[in-house]
């Protein structure tokens, strides 16, 4: 019999049935990050990590602040549309209704990794920690894709997304 991957056994631990598999929990197993990646660095200072949250629980939480090793600082953007032009706005934090999935996206909300010690690229693995309202802490794995790989990976998640 072939082990199956049981994605809330531990917090961390990861599963090799697939990169976009990975998932980690807090310790309480109420939020959980999954289909987490980022994108290429085009400038070298900046980019971008994406992922899904979902919040089991009967209440609302809210992610705080992001720490990733290798990052100066990291930043929660919404994505929007001005005058045709597309423009980021930071959001001082962002709200994770109960018993909700909530998807960070290219052309929506996503993480901004600034001042950056290295360029990421295609291959790296971004690590890092989410904090949320609640004390609630969850640990973050990110792989990082080149520019032109990014509409596959998103649909590989929507295909995957359930
Ligand atoms: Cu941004």
């Amino acid at each position: 019999m072939r082990l199956s991957c049981l994605p809330v056994l531990l917090a961390a631990v990861s599963c090799d049935t697939g990169e976009h598999r990975w998932v980690s929990t807090s310790r309480d197993g109420v939020v959980e990050i999954s289909q987490a990646f980022a994108s290429e660095s085009v400038t070298g200072e900046t980019a971008a990590v994406y992922f899904a949250l979902r919040n089991r629980g009967p209440t609302d939480d809210t992610l705080e602040a992001i720490v990733v090793e290798g990052a100066g600082s990291a930043r929660i953007h919404e994505s929007g549309e001005r005058d045709g032009i597309r423009v980021m706005a930071p959001l001082s934090a962002l709200p994770l209704p109960a018993r909700r999935v909530t998807r960070l996206v290219p052309g929506g909300p996503h993480v901004m990794l600034l001042d950056l010690a290295r360029r990421p690229v295609a291959g790296d693995s971004l690590r890092g920690v989410l904090r949320f309202r609640s004390g609630r802490e969850v640990s973050l794995r990110a792989e990082v894709h080149g520019l032109t790989e990014l509409e596959d990976v998103v649909q590989d998640i929507r295909r995957n997304a359930g």
